[in-house]
């Protein structure tokens, strides 16, 4: 498949990135996720359509294929889209089939005041992250994956997931994140206090 991915990216240790998941639709993966606790993942509401039947959740992503076990594809109870999704601010995704490779992942910056780059395509609850250069980015297949801020004593915060950018990797145009922040309250109000996870 000719899955475009992370620019600037170094392969995963095993069990490095155990919250990220790949979200498949009738047998493909073209969207990311994380596992927040309980029975809860949290992905790009454009990685989905109200159908939870056709999607799975695969985990432990670091295993090759073949070493996978049942319980590391799991199937989708119920998908929520948060109901100020509108789906015209998206630019239209070209599908790509993700012969799956490694995870990779990459060090991003996060940049601000990110209007400068996309004007009023860059609204409240977007944030940016990567480098002005272009040389680190998410791209088309990471959407709906995480962006973890990682503190002093190593425990990780998710802080952004892959949402949409120009392109991928171009000088002057750093991937746009939902700020998982600004939904905290609706994403907390779905699962409760007790259900985060402390990676
Ligand atoms: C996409 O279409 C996409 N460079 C995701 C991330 C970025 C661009 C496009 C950021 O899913």
């Amino acid at each position: 498949g000719r899955v475009k991915r992370v620019v600037g990216g170094v392969p995963a240790k095993p069990t490095q990135i155990q919250w990220q998941i790949a979200l498949e639709e009738n047998k493909r993966i073209d969207c990311g996720g994380a596992y927040i606790g309980g029975c809860w993942v949290i992905t790009a509401a454009h990685c989905v359509r109200p159908n939870p039947r056709a999607f799975r959740v695969k985990f432990s992503l670091w295993k090759k294929s073949r070493a996978q076990d049942t319980t590391d594809i799991v199937p989708v109870e119920d998908i929520i889209i948060h109901p100020k999704y509108e789906q015209h601010y998206l630019y239209i995704n070209v599908l790509y089939s993700f012969t799956a490779s490694v995870l990779l992942w990459a060090n991003v910056s996060l940049i601000n005041d990110c209007g400068r780059f996309y004007g009023n395509r860059f609204k409240p609850g977007m944030m940016c992250a990567g480098d002005v250069e272009g040389s680190v980015d998410s791209c088309q297949g990471d959407s709906g994956g995480p962006l973890v801020c990682v503190d002093e004593l190593g425990v990780s915060y998710l802080w952004g997931i892959v949402s949409w950018g120009e392109r991928c990797g171009q000088p002057g145009f750093p991937g746009v994140y939902t700020q998982v922040a600004h939904y905290f309250e609706w994403i907390r109000l779905h699962i409760g206090w007790s259900a985060v996870t402390k990676f």
